[in-house]
């Protein structure tokens, strides 16, 4: 009989695309195969056909090491390694107080990981300093969900109901390349010439409008709050507006209102630099409804200083429009880490526990001490947000002994330099990895981790719709998977509660806790899941699942929806680098920090190095060469990348992706100014200086 395959989702992105995994006697012990599933329908893109070569690696860490005297690392037995952690964190501990003790969590993590390590940091460690890569991420679309409609589901809709729309307004996300197998639910609105996509580059994702399928909007970094207020000034103006959709499901419209008056599109135009003209268009565009209109953002416009601010006027204008809840419409934000939703939800957040619920209500915190089993008392407050845990790493009142789960943070977080010099202040640091990444090289201690198809879980994809991650394959001996260290972990630590090893438990633990919060997954099993029930959240138990959010109420006590004034900050930098703003972002062979798909050769060898996309215009004006080498410089530090020189780009910007280390890593430029609602930093608007660079320079 044929084997059957294992029925899993990819491990990378929040599409969770779905695949099966057969064994295969080759040197990758599985073949991946696409699979049909709603969000990807059997298709799949590089990284995820060429996922499972990741699994034998011969890069991969099998045993813990521990840095000795001399700075080497040796490799020790998990025993030892347990007990080398315990030792440095009671003198932590002793020595400045619980909070001196930290972790640093992802969204890579299933939920089952997400949750207890946000149980270990409060219980086990008795710390409050917990916070994640999230806080990179969709913090600011969150933020902006949470204050606008009362809670955050990045897509409060399933991907599969764009496929009827007519018009998609596309900000700052460039799927083709970061979760191509999205791009056919586009469609529709290709086909009717309606997709509108805003990028100062033109991606490939812009590129889907070509051929008078859609329009691309190319404004400055860092403007897209003036364009949006634009675009609502003129949906007011024009009587484009849905009035009985904003007088029975809104509150605050008299303050829009007055807050929109100035924003006419000709002054838009002179910040934005997109056609006065356009601006009219669009608003139109969005306004007519023969079939259904939605608007989405992505990280372009969110991981700014008033990226918050900036998805709240997305949210406005929708809200204007009426599309949020309707039968064929709606506003969303396209979650990018493979739990970024789930990951979000259960406690890995310094200001959250599980459930979505909040570590600073007395009720919230009652109910899940009740699920732990401890007084609320134990529980610790609220955390620092990850910029400001990062900028206390060994300062007096910060975090001396770390552990980063699931992050590469000296090549991903802003102002990467000055996090690699905290790293090194610490007293003691453990990383947990697959493969030593660059933030392994500042651990005292590393330590092995299981991979997506070795362990069981659940991942909740960019929809809200919790699936499970299946084991195909055990994991090499000498690996442990999150869960079996945070066990161990709490023996050693005695702390109060249950910290199960088996997923299965765990998720039963989560499903309690979960219940009555926001994110409610009590009504979800594996056993549902796997008989292919399409499990939403949130499911409450004895309930059922909820595919399509806000069709009759929003989350608010009231039901409706706020719309919140908002206008650009006075925030822009002005240091002595500039007047070239550096935008970062995604290429579509490389994954974050890159420390796994920099180690698939296809991958690394279709996008070797760091490349600046820049204007010939600009260039000239720098005197950089296409294919030269340049220096970027800003406030914070400097790295290197060679130049592409395209017309794709708008002038006066240059944009590299984050996926390099060491020299080659952008965020070694890119500043720690962070959003002051969201804690989200300020990854796509950097002032920067160029130098030309000789071709030799290291
Ligand atoms: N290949 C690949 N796919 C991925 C990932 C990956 O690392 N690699 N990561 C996953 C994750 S975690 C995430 S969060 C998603 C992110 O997915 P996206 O949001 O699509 O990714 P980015 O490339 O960060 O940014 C999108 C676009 O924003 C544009 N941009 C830059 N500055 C601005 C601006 O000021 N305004 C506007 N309007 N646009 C701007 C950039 O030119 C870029 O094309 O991708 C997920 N998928
Ligand atoms: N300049 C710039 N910087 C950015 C961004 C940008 O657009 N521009 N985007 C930001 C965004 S959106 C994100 S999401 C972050 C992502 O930045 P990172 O958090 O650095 O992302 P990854 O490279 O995915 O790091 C996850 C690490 O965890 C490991 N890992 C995977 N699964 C597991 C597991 O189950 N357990 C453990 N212990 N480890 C595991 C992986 O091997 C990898 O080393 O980067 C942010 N940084
Ligand atoms: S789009 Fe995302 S989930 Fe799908 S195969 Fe690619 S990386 Fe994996
Ligand atoms: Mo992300």
């Amino acid at each position: 009989m044929a084997p059957t395959p294992t029925p899993t989702h990819c491990p990378y992105c929040a599409l969770q695309c779905a695949m099966g995994l057969l064994p295969d006697p080759g040197p990758v012990p599985v073949r991946v195969e696409g699979r049909d599933f709603p969000t990807n329908r059997g298709g799949l893109c590089r990284k995820g056909w060429t996922s499972a070569d990741l699994l034998t690696h011969p890069d991969r860490l099998t045993a813990p090491l521990l840095r000795g005297p001399d700075g080497t690392f040796a490799e020790v037995s998990w025993d030892q390694a347990y007990d080398t952690w315990t030792a440095a964190i009671r003198t932590a501990q002793q020595t400045y107080g619980p909070d001196a003790v930290g972790v640093f969590g992802g969204a890579s993590l299933t939920n089952e990981k997400a949750y207890l390590l946000g149980k270990f940091t409060r219980l086990a460690l008795r710390s409050s300093r917990i916070d994640y890569n999230g806080r990179f991420c969709m913090a600011s679309a969150a933020t902006a969900g949470n204050r606008s409609f009362g809670i955050d589901r990045g897509l409060p809709f399933p991907v599969a109901d764009l496929d009827a729309a007519h018009t998609v307004l596309l900000v700052g996300s460039n799927v083709a390349d970061t979760m191509p197998p999205f791009v056919q639910h586009l469609a529709g609105a290709r086909a009717a010439g309606r997709l509108v996509v805003v990028d100062p580059r033109r991606t490939a994702t812009a590129d889907l409008t070509d051929d008078g399928q859609g329009l691309h909007l190319q404004p400055r970094p860092g403007t897209d709050l003036a364009l949006l207020l634009g675009l609502a000034h003129v949906v007011l103006n024009e009587g484009l507006a849905d009035s009985s959709y904003v007088a029975t499901r809104t509150s605050g419209a008299e303050d829009l209102r007055r807050s929109l008056a100035t924003w006419w599109p000709e002054r838009v135009e002179g910040l934005t630099g997109v056609p006065a003209g356009l601006i009219r268009d669009v608003a139109v565009m969005l306004a007519e409804r023969p079939r259904g209109t939605y608007i989405l953002t992505g990280r372009g416009v969110e991981q700014h200083v008033d990226g918050t601010d900036t998805a709240t006027a997305a949210i406005n204008l929708a809200l204007l429009l009426g599309l949020p809840g309707g039968p064929d419409s709606g506003y969303g934000t396209l979650t990018g880490q493979g739990n970024g939703q789930g990951a979000r939800e259960h406690g890995q957040k310094a200001d959250q526990l599980p459930g979505y619920r909040s570590i600073s209500s007395d009720r919230d915190r009652a109910a899940v001490a009740a699920a732990w089993g401890v007084d609320p008392s134990v529980i610790p407050g609220p955390g620092l947000p990850a910029v400001a845990l990062l900028r206390s790493l060994g300062r007096p009142e910060g975090v001396h002994c770390l552990w980063v789960n699931g992050a590469n943070i000296a090549v991903s977080a802003p102002a990467a330099a000055a996090v690699e010099e905290g790293l090194d202040r610490l007293d003691f640091l453990v990383v947990s990895d697959i493969f030593f990444s660059e933030t392994a090289a500042h651990a005292d201690l590393v330590l092995p981790t299981t991979q997506w198809a070795e362990e069981e879980g659940t991942m909740t994809n960019l929809e809200g719709r919790v699936l499970r991650r299946r084991r195909a394959l055990t994991p090499p001996a000498g690996v442990r998977s999150d869960l079996q260290v945070m066990a161990a972990m709490a023996r050693r630590l005695d702390a109060p509660g249950s910290f199960p090893e088996d997923p299965a438990e765990v998720f039963e633990e989560l499903r309690r806790a979960s219940a009555g919060g926001r994110a409610d997954y009590s009504g979800i099993t594996y056993a549902a899941i796997e008989a292919g029930e399409a499990a939403y959240w949130p499911w409450p138990a004895g309930g059922t699942p909820t595919p399509r959010l806000f069709t009759d109420r929003f989350a608010h006590p009231d039901g409706r929806a706020r719309l919140v004034a908002v206008a650009p900050h006075p925030h822009r930098h002005h240091g002595e680098h500039g007047p070239v703003v550096l935008t970062t972002g995604r290429l579509l062979e490389h994954y974050q920090s890159g420390n796994q798909t920099r180690r698939v050769a296809s991958l690394a060898q279709a996008a070797p190095e760091p490349r600046m996309e820049i204007h010939p215009r600009t260039a000239e004006q720098y005197g950089l060469p296409d294919g030269g080498m340049v220096r970027l410089t800003s406030d914070w530090g400097s790295a290197t990348a060679r130049t592409t020189l395209t017309e794709a780009i708008r002038p006066g910007c240059v944009f590299v992706p984050f996926h390099y280390a060491h020299q080659g890593a952008v965020n070694r430029v890119v500043g720690d100014r962070t959003d002051p609602l969201s804690g989200m930093p300020e990854f796509k608007g950097t002032p920067v200086t160029l130098t030309s660079l000789p071709e030799e320079t290291p």
